[in-house]
């Protein structure tokens, strides 16, 4: 059965295929019309984990079929986490990437160097349409910068820059951000799941 790519955040979308094409997945996705005929899912969990959970199961009810959903975000340290489950609507509008980023640009203006700790987060879910599900997750851990840096990926991008590298995630290529993102490590992980389920 085909499998459903249950995001309405095409940038996203994209690297989930990505991702999931360059781990040699086998299995057929859907097309995003499929997944464009679900009614808005309410993200009412309190948790990554919960609301990729809870976004795969609800698609994978609407359409019938298997769904993935990713749920993802930026963890401040000195935002105790913060944004965290909120980073799509943080400054109000849900997913302006623009907005949202300047606003934690000026929640950190006075930090120094040394707390301006951050990681970025991801729960990959795969749901059946029986409801039967697994969750895996991801993470990537660095600092954020003062200004941007980049012009690929989407989000928080510009401003990250992970442990071990002299670049923000959005000066990286496409395959370098997805062999050490978050994302690309939670759904690596949950590839073997797929499989196992629906073949490939
Ligand atoms: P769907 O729920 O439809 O998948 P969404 O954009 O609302 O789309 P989330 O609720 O998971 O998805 O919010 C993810 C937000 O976290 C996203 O809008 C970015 O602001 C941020 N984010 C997640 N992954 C990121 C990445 O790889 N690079 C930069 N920012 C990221």
């Amino acid at each position: 059965p085909q499998l459903v790519l249950a995001t309405r955040n095409h940038k996203k979308l994209a690297e989930l295929r990505r991702i999931l094409d360059e781990a040699g997945l086998q299995v057929e996705l859907a097309g995003p019309e499929v997944f464009a005929e679900v009614p808005d899912i309410a993200e009412t969990g309190a948790t990554f984990a919960e609301n990729a959970v809870l976004k795969a199961r609800a698609v994978a009810a609407a359409t019938g079929r298997p769904a993935v959903a990713d749920d993802s975000g930026l963890c401040v340290d000195a935002l105790n986490g913060m944004p965290g489950i909120l980073s799509a609507r943080w400054a109000g509008r849900h997913g302006d990437d623009e907005a949202n980023l300047d606003l934690v640009l000026g929640q950190l203006a006075d930090l120094p160097d040394d707390r301006r700790g951050a990681h970025f987060a991801c729960a990959a879910a795969l749901a059946l349409p029986s409801g039967e599900a697994e969750v895996v997750t991801g993470e990537v851990f660095g600092v954020l910068l003062r200004e941007r840096r980049g012009e690929n990926g989407f989000g928080y991008d510009p401003i990250f820059r992970p442990n071990g590298y002299d670049r923000t995630t959005a000066e990286m290529d496409a395959a370098e951000k997805d062999a050490i993102s978050h994302r690309g490590r939670a759904l690596r992980a949950l590839v073997p799941h797929i499989a196992a389920r629906l073949g490939g």
